[in-house]
């Protein structure tokens, strides 16, 4: 296997690698702090990463790539229970952060290392772990022949464990081997002839994949450079587009925010028109939106479909016809199919018969951590990944998301929530006597969390802004009930489950 980046390992150059505000990177620079990581890390089991939108969380990731460390992106919004789970279920070692950010209790308990930008090699530090060593390590780990007295780091070694919501319960750990990233970067790379010379703009968050794996990996591995906007608004975007940016990311409510820009700022549009690639994911941009950038810059968005546990599956080529609804053919050495409720694939292509897509392929994920129940769960007899997606697939093999098995999934603003997660926060509160939660259509969002509960006591029900805070506080904000619905009791069947589809629209 080549190393994740070679533009690390060699002869690391002065080129730009990652822009964080006013604060950057070099690629010899990277090399030196991602090393100087590595150094500290080489042996660790897993390690946390304190994932700030900063370049602290790109060197304590890209470090631990270089040392062969799988890495647990947390959300520095985390509430207690979330960040208590992710713990206990992935046992971390330690934990690395931005020097001075306060750490929340339960990561105080672990062994913390401060990630510095700073490239001279620490004084504390084995001289084994200097950058040129370690990027070294990562070099023979690829097999290029450079001697060294480390031992390869294997494609099927872990890379990253990524939490991620299902129905119920709470988050499962994916745990995405070196060999996946490899190979979704290296298919995105040819579908959208995304080279060195890129530079892409994004303002995604750093603990998922969207931001991390596609947004941050993925231009290093090409040795092309990323610019993070600290926090997504559309001047950044129009800033860094107007000077040098070649791609943007985002989720459909970055692109709807766009939309509704554009009107009033005409510089954005002459960005966006000005940018080789648009790429929207995570979930469904609206046909409306697609179109209503279209109109104002000329571009079309093209969109991509991936998974936590797949990285990516399809993506509409830069050479390819952008089609608002479609998210493209697979991509290279991604098998597709869809399968029908009684297990029959579906043949047609013909935008019309509908299946559930499942996927095959070297991009896939090795497993939940810890979860080898749901991990057999996930996969047919025959080694195919059930998405759990409900798609169409058009003549020429374009796939059509048009829906998904479990309703008891949300996705909003692109972050994939659990209803279950947060019936059973909710039902801790003591205020909530019984609680339901569904998604409902929601223009920014795409889905908003609608909380539908029963209070203790009707005379004093628990308010709205406070169940909000109890559920950002114990899971993460943006899993909070954008709407609280007071019942005086949830529709039940005979065997008393709670029918959610009888609850008034
Ligand atoms: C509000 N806030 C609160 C509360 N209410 N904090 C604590 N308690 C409360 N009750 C805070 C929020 O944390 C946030 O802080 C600020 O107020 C605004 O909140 P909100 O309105 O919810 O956020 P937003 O700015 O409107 O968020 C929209 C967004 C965001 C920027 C589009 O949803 C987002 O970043 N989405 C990206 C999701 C993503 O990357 N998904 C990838 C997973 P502050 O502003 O300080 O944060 S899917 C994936 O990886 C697969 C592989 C794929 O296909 O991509
Ligand atoms: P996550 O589990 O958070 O990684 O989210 C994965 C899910 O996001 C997929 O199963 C899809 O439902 C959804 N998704 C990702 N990209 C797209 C897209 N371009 N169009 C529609 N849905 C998408």
């Amino acid at each position: 296997m080549t190393p994740l980046f070679p533009a690390l390992s060699d002869d690391p150059s002065s080129r730009p690698a990652l822009r964080f505000g006013a604060r950057s990177l070099t690629y010899a620079e990277l090399a030196a702090a991602a090393g100087a990581v590595a150094g500290r890390v080489r042996g660790a089991g897993r390690v946390a990463v304190w994932a700030t939108p900063s370049p602290e969380t790109a060197v304590a990731v890209v470090g631990a790539l270089l040392a062969g460390v799988a890495a647990v992106p947390l959300n520095p919004k985390s509430g207690d229970k979330e960040l208590g789970h992710i713990l206990s279920d992935s046992a971390p070692a330690l934990v690395l952060a931005a020097p001075g950010t306060e750490l929340p209790a339960p990561l105080r308990a672990l062994r913390r290392i401060d990630v510095t930008l700073d490239t001279d090699p620490d004084p504390d530090t084995d001289t084994n772990t200097s950058a040129a060593r370690d990027t070294e390590g990562d070099a023979d780990a690829g097999g290029t022949g450079a001697p060294s007295a480390r031992a390869a780091v294997g494609e099927e070694e872990p890379a990253l464990v990524v939490y991620t919501s299902g129905t119920t319960g709470p988050p499962k750990g994916a745990v995405i081997p070196r060999r996946a990233i490899a190979a979704t970067l290296d298919a995105l790379a040819d579908a959208w002839q995304w080279t060195e010379e890129d530079v892409l703009v994004h303002g995604l968050p750093l603990f998922h994949v969207h931001g991390l794996v596609l947004g941050v990996l993925g231009p290093l591995r090409r040795g092309g450079s990323v610019r993070h906007l600290g926090r997504f608004d559309t001047q950044g975007v129009t800033r860094e587009l107007s000077e040098g940016a070649t791609m943007l990311f985002g989720v459909p409510t970055m692109y709807h925010r766009i939309a509704e820009a554009l009107p009033a700022e005409p510089a954005l549009a002459e960005a966006l028109a000005g940018a080789r690639l648009l790429v929207s994911g995570s979930a469904a941009l609206p046909v409306h939106d697609h179109e209503r950038i279209a109109a104002a810059t000329g571009r079309r968005v093209v969109e991509r479909y991936g998974m936590t546990e797949t990285l990516m599956n399809t993506a509409v080529r830069a050479d390819g016809e952008a089609r608002a609804g479609t998210v493209g053919p697979p991509l290279p050495g991604v098998e597709l199919r869809l399968v029908e409720d009684d297990g029959s694939v579906v043949g047609a292509l013909d935008g019309e018969s509908v299946g559930e897509i499942q996927v095959r392929g070297p991009n896939l994920f090795t497993e939940y951590l810890n979860r080898p129940d749901a991990t057999a769960a996930a996969f047919t007899a025959d080694g195919w990944f059930r998405t759990g997606d409900v798609a169409v697939r058009d003549p020429d093999g374009y796939v059509r998301i048009v829906g998904r098995k479990a309703t008891d999934l949300i996705k909003s603003g692109g972050y994939k929530i659990g209803a279950g997660e947060i019936e059973n926060a909710l039902l801790e509160h003591p205020g909530v006597r019984e609680a339901a939660v569904t998604g409902e259509p929601d223009p920014d969002l795409g889905e908003r969390v609608v909380a539908w509960v029963v209070p203790a006591d009707p005379q004093s029900p628990p308010a709205e802004g406070e169940l909000a805070d109890h559920v950002a506080g114990r899971l993460a904000p943006h899993k909070r009930p954008r709407v609280v619905r007071y019942l005086d009791a949830l529709p039940r069947n005979d065997m008393g489950k709670i029918m959610k589809r009888a609850l008034p629209a």
